[in-house]
């Protein structure tokens, strides 16, 4: 079939919206039609080309709000009009991964999701004979889209897909790290560095731990409104302070935080979040992802003496064990994520949602189809 599709042709060049070939889901696969999807960091830093396992052409896009429409053969959990949010960390329920209650990391199809096709090791979509790769499992930005069944989590129907495809990473990211990463225990003292989806999440889900005091970092001082309207207690901005960030916090805090997060991806506010951190018991949780090659630095004297360094993705959640239930809880007005959408455009117009994002001007911008 033709789907038309936001193609990342080469690094660094506009996406060129166009009509490409999708083939149909083979076994354990669904043919999914995307209604909606969100536009991430994570896909900017693709194409920037500064992802060195990024492969072009590919279609990017991994926050997808989406509708079955065709299962492939052997396919059981799925049926046409599932409504549906695609798992760039899929559940597959029997590796070893899955098995262990110890990760959300599932390994069936790494190797060939990381390679940017398919189980069987061909991709589904083309261009005049041309194949273009699939980016994260998912490749959301195409009308049309085939992912394997275990990547797929299939939700209640009266959510509204244009805004839980949200819950598709970022949202949901922030909020995982704070309840099953870090675990972060009622009355704490919690610092964030970075403001985006992500960080803001983070204020969600400290929020939901009830903590009794959450510090909200960024050097744009634009992000601290929504920060306090999430429940942020304290905004900080580096750039108003002459010693470093994590001196300025552990005065303010009488000893350091209980608990950071890190939602930039920058090594030197990692290397901040977790020195900010209380002596004897204070635990850092790395969600940014940092540049290719780029490594993390601090006086391990820093971990002798009972801080703790960790990291999280996709939040540490089950995709389809549990993000049916992060959708519930939107539903029942727990979760935020209409607040999160600055800007909705169409699909011709999703190289202006990562000029908006290249300029700190969206929070999230929602591609509809
Ligand atoms: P974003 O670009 O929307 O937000 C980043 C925020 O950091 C901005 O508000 C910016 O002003 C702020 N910032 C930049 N430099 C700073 C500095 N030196 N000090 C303080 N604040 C600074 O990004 P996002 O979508 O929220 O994603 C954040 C990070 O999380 C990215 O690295 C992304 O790739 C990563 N991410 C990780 C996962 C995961 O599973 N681990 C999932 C999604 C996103
Ligand atoms: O299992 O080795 C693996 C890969 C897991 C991928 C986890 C991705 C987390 C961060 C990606 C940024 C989110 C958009
Ligand atoms: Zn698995």
């Amino acid at each position: 079939m033709k789907t038309r599709a936001a193609v990342a042709w080469e690094a660094n060049k506009p996406l060129e919206i166009e009509e490409i070939e999708l083939e149909g889901p083979k076994s354990g696969e669904v043919l999914l039609r995307i209604v909606a999807t969100g536009v991430c960091h994570t896909d900017a830093y693709t194409l920037s080309g500064a992802d060195p396992e990024g492969l072009f052409p590919s279609i990017l896009g991994h926050e997808g709000g989406a509708i079955v429409v065709e299962v492939g053969p052997d396919v059981t959990s799925l049926k046409p009009g599932d409504h549906v949010i695609p798992l760039y960390t899929p559940e597959c329920r029997t590796c070893s991964f899955c098995t262990s209650d110890k990760t959300n990391l599932c390994q069936a199809i790494r190797a060939t999701q990381g390679r940017g096709l398919m189980p069987d090791s061909t991709s589904r979509f083309s261009k005049k004979g041309k194949p273009i790769y699939h980016f994260m499992g998912t490749s959301t930005f195409s009308e049309y889209t085939v992912l394997p069944e275990i990547a797929v989590a299939k939700i209640r129907k009266d959510a509204p897909l244009e805004k839980v495809c949200l819950l598709g990473c970022g949202i949901t990211t922030g909020i995982g790290a704070v309840l099953n990463t870090a675990k972060v225990t009622p009355g704490s003292t919690v610092a964030v560095f970075g403001l985006g989806g992500v960080g803001l999440s983070v204020i969600q889900g400290a929020v939901m731990a009830k903590a009794g005091r959450i510090i909200a970092v960024d050097i744009n001082p634009d992000k601290f409104e929504f920060a306090k309207q999430l429940g942020a207690t304290d905004c900080v901005n580096p750039k108003e302070y002459d010693q470093p960030i994590q001196n300025v916090i552990v005065d303010l805090t009488k000893g350091g935080v209980d608990y950071s997060f890190e939602a930039v991806g920058n090594v030197n506010l990692m290397r901040a979040a977790l020195e900010c951190c209380h002596k004897g018991w204070g635990e850092s949780t790395i969600i940014g992802v940092a540049g290719a090659g780029q490594e993390i630095a601090t006086r391990p004297f820093q971990l002798v003496t009972g801080r703790v360094w960790r990291g999280s993705a996709f939040g540490g959640v089950k995709g389809r064990s549990q993000l049916p239930g992060y959708v519930d809880r939107y539903m029942d007005g727990e979760i935020k994520v209409d607040e999160f959408v600055t800007h909705v455009m169409g699909l011709e117009d999703i190289n202006h949602a990562f000029h908006l994002m290249h300029e700190g001007e969206s929070i999230r911008s929602v591609i509809q189809f």
